[in-house]
């Protein structure tokens, strides 16, 4: 017997994170009347942008791309559920477009840039970054990109989840790059194709960090303020 949107509306209130998630793709499955559920649950979410179900509720809203629901998107949460904060002026609107597409590829790609425009224009130019540039970066727009990964991965993906697991490690880097899926015994894993650009990939896969010149930029990734203060 198949719950009623009354009955799946409920639940999706007292329910833990992970229960919602799934509760949220049986709504969205029962077409509009769920998704007026849903509607109505991301709007409840408007002040508390941070919990991993307001994400795969706004995914769920823009996938099923109906005239109603792209409407309320459109007027509610034109830039996403996330506020795209940015202490360096840095528009963070595109990086939000490629991971709800869940086109992390091309996300991933972005990131790198974006944080080479927080480094300035010399990094732009070369591409890549110096770590000493990482250590300035504002906690602010760090937090903002991170948020945007966690968000719209289910929990799966963001610095902030790759430095959990890193300190679970105790920060052995040999322990992590296995865990996370860059390295199959002394082999690194190639850039791009056989890293994994959807959500089977390992806890903490994406995003990349070029290990070309070493761990330095990782590792004041993982260690920046930004993952110890609250803003
Ligand atoms: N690549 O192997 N990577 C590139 C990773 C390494 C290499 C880009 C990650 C090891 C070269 C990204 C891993 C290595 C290029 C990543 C990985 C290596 C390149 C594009 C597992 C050889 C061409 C962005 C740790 C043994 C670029 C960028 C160049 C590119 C990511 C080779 C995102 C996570 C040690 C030759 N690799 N990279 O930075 O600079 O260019 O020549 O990490």
């Amino acid at each position: 017997v198949s719950n009623t949107v009354a009955e799946l509306q409920r639940q999706l209130k007292s329910s833990s994170e992970k229960k919602q998630q799934a509760l949220i793709q049986e709504l969205a499955n029962t077409g509009t009347a769920g998704l007026d559920v849903l509607m109505e649950f991301l709007q409840e979410q408007h002040a508390n942008p941070t919990i991993l179900s307001a994400g795969f509720a706004y995914q769920a809203l823009h996938q099923a791309n109906m005239p109603k629901t792209n409407e309320f998107l459109q007027t509610y949460f034109p830039t996403g559920v996330v506020p795209l904060r940015s202490e360096a002026g840095i528009d963070y609107t595109p990086v939000q477009q490629l991971l709800v597409k869940q086109d992390f590829l091309a996300a991933d790609r972005l990131t790198l840039e974006k944080l080479c425009e927080l480094a300035g224009a010399a990094a732009l130019q070369r591409r890549w970054l110096y770590f000493s540039e990482v250590d300035n970066f504002p906690i602010t727009d760090l937090q903002t990109i991170d948020i945007l990964w966690v968000i719209h991965s289910q929990g799966k993906f963001g610095f902030s989840v790759q430095r959990e697991l890193w300190l679970s490690l105790g920060k052995n880097w040999e322990k992590l790059w296995p865990k996370i899926g860059w390295k199959t015994g002394n082999r690194w894993t190639r850039y791009p194709h056989e890293f994994i650009w959807d959500l089977s990939a390992p806890k903490g896969h994406l995003p990349l960090s070029n290990q070309l010149r070493g761990v330095r930029v990782f590792s004041s990734l993982l260690s920046h303020p930004a993952w110890s203060t609250r803003i």
